[in-house]
């Protein structure tokens, strides 16, 4: 269809963009890092946002050559901004399923590192549950190469795929990532608050980081920070921006 034919242009055409949503330590309100989320603005300058062509890049195989673009994007944007002093840490991105299946994953990863110079540990790939339990002994090969360079694993939508939690044990796991479906009704639903309780502890007592998604208003992050979670991402703090919107952050705050 036409969709695909234009996916196939806006790679070739540069109409991709990458935007960068903060991820805040909740300790103290500041911002430790970035996820990288993939827009595209169309020649007639339309922003489409990724829920309406990721899924079609998955079944056409485009998701490779647009991951790769994503993952150079956000290695390069993270080598100006460490050059420019800027105190963001790392940057998430998310991985799809085609590209971990795709065979030179692993080389890709490191010569966009080696390209852009960051350190591996600036990178988090974000990957979901049912990649995980999905995983044949091909990609988890894979994904302990990628640890092995360095590179941090998080588990996007976390409570949302199989919650098989015996990959917990055989992958290190950097970050498990709430999903927003639990984070929404807090503080008010009871279920809800006991199910961010029990991943906030089950991330302490394994020594995994958790961070809250889809933080929208104050009552939210109050009860995530009561209850021990250490990091939130949401439009509570901002949406996902332009880099240069992004870096104004940092100047307005402190
Ligand atoms: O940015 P937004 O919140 O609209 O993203 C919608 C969905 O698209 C999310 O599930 C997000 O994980 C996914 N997405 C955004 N950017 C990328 C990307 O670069 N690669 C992949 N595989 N998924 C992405
Ligand atoms: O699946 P993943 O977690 O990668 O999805 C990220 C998506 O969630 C992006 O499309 C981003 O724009 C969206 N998002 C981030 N924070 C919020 C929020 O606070 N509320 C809502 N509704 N969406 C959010
Ligand atoms: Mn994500
Ligand atoms: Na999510």
């Amino acid at each position: 269809i036409q969709l695909v034919a234009n996916l196939r242009r806006a790679l070739t055409e540069h109409e991709f963009t990458v935007h960068y949503q903060p991820i805040v330590r909740l300790e103290d309100q500041t911002i430790v890092g970035a996820e990288a989320l993939v827009r595209w603005i169309t020649p007639e300058g339309e922003m489409i946002g990724p829920d309406r062509f990721i899924p079609v890049a998955e079944e056409t195989g485009l998701i490779v050559p647009l991951g790769d673009f994503v993952l150079a994007a956000a290695c390069t944007q993270m080598a100006r901004w460490r050059k420019a002093g800027l105190p963001c840490a790392f940057v998430a991105v998310n991985i799809s399923a085609g590209q971990l299946s795709a065979t030179d994953i692993c080389a890709k990863t490191e010569a966009a590192l080696a390209a852009s110079g960051v350190p591996a540990d600036s990178i988090e790939f974000e990957i979901t549950e049912s990649m995980l339990f999905g995983a044949d002994s091909g990609a988890e090969s894979k994904l302990k190469r990628i640890t092995e360079l360095g590179v941090r694993i998080a588990i996007d939508d976390f409570g949302t795929g199989y919650s098989s939690l015996a990959y917990l044990k055989r992958f290190p796991i950097s970050r498990l990532k709430i999903d927003k479906s639990f984070v929404d009704d807090l503080p008010m639903s009871v279920v809800d608050g006991e199910l961010v309780r029990a991943m906030i502890d089950m991330g302490r007592a394994l020594h995994i980081e958790v961070l809250a998604e889809g933080v929208e208003d104050a009552g939210q992050m109050a009860f995530l920070a009561a209850n021990g979670c250490t990091y939130g991402q949401g439009f509570f703090w901002s949406r996902p921006l332009p880099p240069e919107r992004f870096e104004a952050l940092f100047s307005n705050a402190s």
